[in-house]
């Protein structure tokens, strides 16, 4: 099973779809937030299973404030991420992931990847297909991959 994982389009999605292109058959599809007014188009381009979740520049959107749902095995928590203050640290998100009994939790908002594995919990951000704020700057986005035993695998990807 394969799932694209992308964040913070920001209406542009010239990347998304070269991103779209090279990924080939994805089974499911997660954006993160900040589509501004993509919905359409997503709805249109992506034809598998997908969970958007609303951006803090999703102003009218009527996308879900943050979904929970399983991937497998996988008890998955996705949010934009700017509820819980994770421009400063991940303590907040990993709090609400915890208590939420998640398995995995997944965010956007700050436009820079970040993934870690504590206590059985794993945390990502694929960063921003648009606008990247890391260093050097590379688009980015994330590939995940459930093999066979149904562990799941993690491929950080820039264009
Ligand atoms: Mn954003």
């Amino acid at each position: 099973m394969k799932i694209l994982i992308v964040s913070d389009t920001h209406a542009k999605h010239g990347n998304l779809d070269y991103v779209l292109e090279q990924a080939g058959s994805i089974d499911l599809f997660i954006h993160l937030g900040d589509v501004e007014g993509d919905e359409e188009y997503l709805d249109a381009v992506i034809e598998c299973e997908k969970h958007i979740v609303r951006g803090n520049n999703d102003f009218f959107s009527r996308l879900p404030r943050e979904e929970e749902f399983d991937i497998g095995k996988y008890h998955v928590f996705i949010t934009h991420g700017h509820y819980y203050y994770v421009s400063m640290d991940v303590d907040t998100i990993i709090e609400e992931a915890r208590s939420r009994n998640a398995d995995i939790v997944m965010f956007g908002h700050t436009h820079k990847p970040y993934f870690s594995q504590k206590d059985g919990l794993t945390v990502l951000n694929p960063g921003s297909l648009s606008y990247p704020r890391q260093d050097g700057r590379k688009p980015s986005y994330m590939v995940m991959e459930i093999d066979e035993e149904g562990k799941a695998h993690y491929e950080q990807k820039y264009l």
